[in-house]
């Protein structure tokens, strides 16, 4: 009998409950209508007189302990969140699968932070052009072979054809009809040609274009510009190249390289051992295309540059195959998990 108490008392005593499921167990054993100390109290008859008193008390004792241990663990618990299980705060946490920003939208945000540091502002416009903004104005006159240099979607909205944008320069136009120089603004953007989807083409891609008008702007501020760009975007070590090119819309013209990001520049299979990436065409802009938007070019001169955000986004993630960009497959996407 002695030794059952004992045993009793420090199993009340060293009890450790930690949900409600075991403080119920408690409960039931300790406190509940048919519990353990029940039978103790029924065999306090076998006990000798004059030990009665003694284990009499023995067995209240441990009934008041067992209560208050109970009150304890109940105290402990509807302190706990929600009242309900208790919360262990070691266990590891569940995983968070939040996915992944697109390789094009985080090189697009890239190259937005960086013409933003010098001034520039961002532009955005339809993808459903007139012929105003996506040809005229940039002096691809009607019937000139210019516009067979970009082969375009047409499509008829209310009897009126309209153009898929083949650039995002008619979003730069809008910008200098509807404001006065200094103009520094980039367009981030959607553009559509009609090509056959290949690794190398597709029917649409993205651009950025920057376009920069002011009095006296040279071709200099443009190479310091383009060289600025490509420092930040590829590494302060990187060179660039202007190589002669035609636009419709600058003159003069060129097409842009950069210094491989591969091999520095001394050769290998990505640069064809050439030792140089082509980034960009620019130029200055042509003075009939200031004249349309409303711009004297006697006063005023400026530069434009477009780049292709998959371009960049190939250089610098090394995906040879433009089509990935819009499968959508989880497997190429997975793997931008760490860009942000
Ligand atoms: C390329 C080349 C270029 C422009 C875009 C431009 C815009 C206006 C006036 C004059 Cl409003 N020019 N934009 C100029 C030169 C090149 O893009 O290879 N893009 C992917």
């Amino acid at each position: 009998m002695q030794n059952k108490l004992a045993e009793l008392l420090e199993e009340v005593n060293s009890a450790s409950i930690t949900d409600s499921a075991q403080l119920e167990e408690f409960r039931i054993r300790f406190l509940g209508t048919k519990n353990c100390l029940k039978p103790l109290f029924s065999e306090l008859k076998n006990v000798p007189n004059e030990d009665k008193k003694l284990v009499g008390q023995k067995i209240n004792e441990l009934k008041n302990a067992a209560q208050t241990v109970f009150d304890q663990f109940n105290e402990q618990l509807s302190n706990d969140l929600g009242n309900e299980e208790k919360v262990d705060f070691s266990r590891p946490g569940e995983p968070n699968n939040i996915g992944a920003r697109h390789p094009i939208s985080v090189i697009r945000k890239e190259i937005i932070s960086i013409f933003e540091r010098i001034g520039y502002g961002v532009s955005e416009g339809p993808e459903v052009e007139d012929d105003w903004h996506n040809f005229t104005a940039l002096n691809f006159p009607e019937e000139h072979p210019a516009r067979d240099m970009q082969d375009t979607f047409f499509v008829e909205t209310d009897g009126i054809e309209m153009a898929l944008r083949t650039h995002t320069s008619s979003v730069q136009v809008r910008v200098m009809e509807n404001s006065k120089p200094p103009i520094r603004t980039i367009s981030p953007g959607r553009v559509f040609r009609n090509e056959s989807i290949s690794a190398r083409a597709h029917c649409f891609f993205h651009q950025v274009e920057g376009l920069f008008i002011d009095k006296d702007v040279s071709f200099a501020d443009l190479k310091q510009t383009i060289l600025f760009f490509a420092q930040e975007m590829f590494g302060k070590k990187t060179q660039i190249r202007l190589r002669p090119s035609y636009f419709p819309f600058t003159e003069p013209s060129a097409e842009v390289d950069v210094s491989c990001t591969i091999c520095s520049g001394k050769g290998c299979n990505v640069c064809k051992y050439t030792g140089w990436l082509e980034i960009l065409g620019c130029g200055m802009v042509d003075p009939s295309v200031l004249e349309a938007a409303n711009i004297d070019p006697k006063e005023y001169s400026g530069f434009a540059f477009g780049m292709g955000i998959e371009r960049i986004a190939q250089l610098k993630y090394r995906v040879n195959d433009l089509r990935l960009y819009s499968e959508n497959d989880v497997r190429f996407l997975k793997q931008f998990k760490s860009a942000f």
